[in-house]
């Protein structure tokens, strides 16, 4: 095992970079990376046995529901509570909060958002998928905790990361103290240190966005495409257009090759797509632990005070330079629409 560093060795020798270490925050991660080696392995054969197409149900976003969905949610709502130290998991498969209230939670410190398989409509065509996940210490000090204790701002989570299941599987977090990637090795069954102290390019050449979408996208999101578009040698534009359909797998490629991602306002999502708590605050967080930027095309994703459970909201993330362009973009058109005091 000479060089090979796992997950499990990697949290252990940063436990003490928490400042309140006492191995919970360790052990929660420990739980998350093995509830995703069983997911991992129910995607990787999906082909071959009855866990592909609909679940013949529709979670509360009025999104019908994968097979995949139903056994990733149970599998990491599983793996948290017997781990013991959760005491909510809010889930985008789920209506409302999920206690945790087992015997082994007694004293659990941290709540989990989950979203246990984003972009499950491309499993049935074989494109990768996700899991996103964002971490907080209750705020509450005693009883059960509540949904105050879940509706905190992204810049009180304590970890947040992803696990893409593509060409391979890989699992990447930060506890705030920069990002890492793992990749699993199945001969070993085990996820290995192989993207440390991950950097997002400060800027990029890849836009990544649903341009089927574009008469209903807001002026300034028409303008940055057309800003992207324009034959530039000094500034490598034209842009490479690429959107896979899965948020995990956009991002990821971003993080390590520079570009920008962009779900913003549309007909069909007048208030955005993407889910605060799940997929915005956690891959946020990741993001600018890397260096790059996160906004909803006006401010900081990490700022916004969160107020329902599945509440969504416009996202553009990635390279600073290029998330900044963005942003300049949308102002300038609010500003004109009156939309915002400058
Ligand atoms: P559209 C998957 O459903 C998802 O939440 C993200 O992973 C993905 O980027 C986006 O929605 C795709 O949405 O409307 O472009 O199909």
């Amino acid at each position: 095992m000479s060089g090979i560093k796992t997950l499990g060795q990697f949290i252990i020798e940063k436990q003490a970079d928490f400042s309140y270490a006492k191995g919970e925050l360790s052990r929660l991660l420990r739980d998350i990376g093995i509830a995703a080696k069983i997911v991992n392995r129910e995607v990787n054969k999906a082909g071959l046995v009855d866990i592909l197409g609909d679940a013949g149900t529709v979670n509360i976003q009025g999104e019908g529901q994968k097979k995949l969905d139903i056994f990733a949610n149970t599998q990491f709502i599983s793996a948290l509570t017997s781990g013991g130290e959760c005491c909510i998991v809010a889930t985008e498969e789920e209506d409302e909060f999920v206690p945790i209230d087992s015997p082994v939670s007694k004293n659990a410190k941290y709540i989990v958002c989950i979203d246990p398989l984003d972009g499950s409509s491309n499993i049935d065509v074989n494109v990768a998928v996700g899991t996103i996940f964002s971490i907080y210490r209750r705020k509450s000090t005693d009883g059960m905790a509540t949904i105050a204790d879940v509706l905190q701002k992204g810049t009180e989570q304590v970890a947040a990361g992803y696990v893409i299941y593509g060409s391979s599987t890989m699992l990447v977090y930060t506890t705030g103290k920069g990002v890492n990637g793992f990749t699993l090795d199945p001969s070993i069954g085990e996820f290995c240190l192989s993207h440390p102290d991950l950097k997002m390019p400060e800027d990029g050449s890849i836009y990544s966005i649903n341009e089927g979408n574009y008469v209903h996208f807001p002026k300034g999101v028409k303008k940055y495409i057309k800003y992207a578009q324009v034959h530039d040698a000094a500034t490598n534009r034209p842009y490479t257009s690429r959107y896979i359909g899965s948020m995990v797998a956009d991002i990821h490629r971003n993080l390590i090759k520079g570009g920008i991602y962009i779900y913003p306002t549309t007909a069909s999502s007048p208030n955005g797509k993407l889910r605060l708590l799940y997929e915005c605050n956690p891959m946020a967080f990741i993001v600018e632990q890397a260096g790059g930027f996160a906004s909803d095309g006006f401010k900081r994703i990490l700022e916004i005070e969160p107020v329902e459970l599945h509440q969504r909201s416009s996202i553009f993330i990635g390279s600073k330079k290029m998330v900044r362009m963005a942003e300049q973009m949308m102002t300038e058109f609010a500003l004109e629409a009156g939309a915002i005091n400058m």
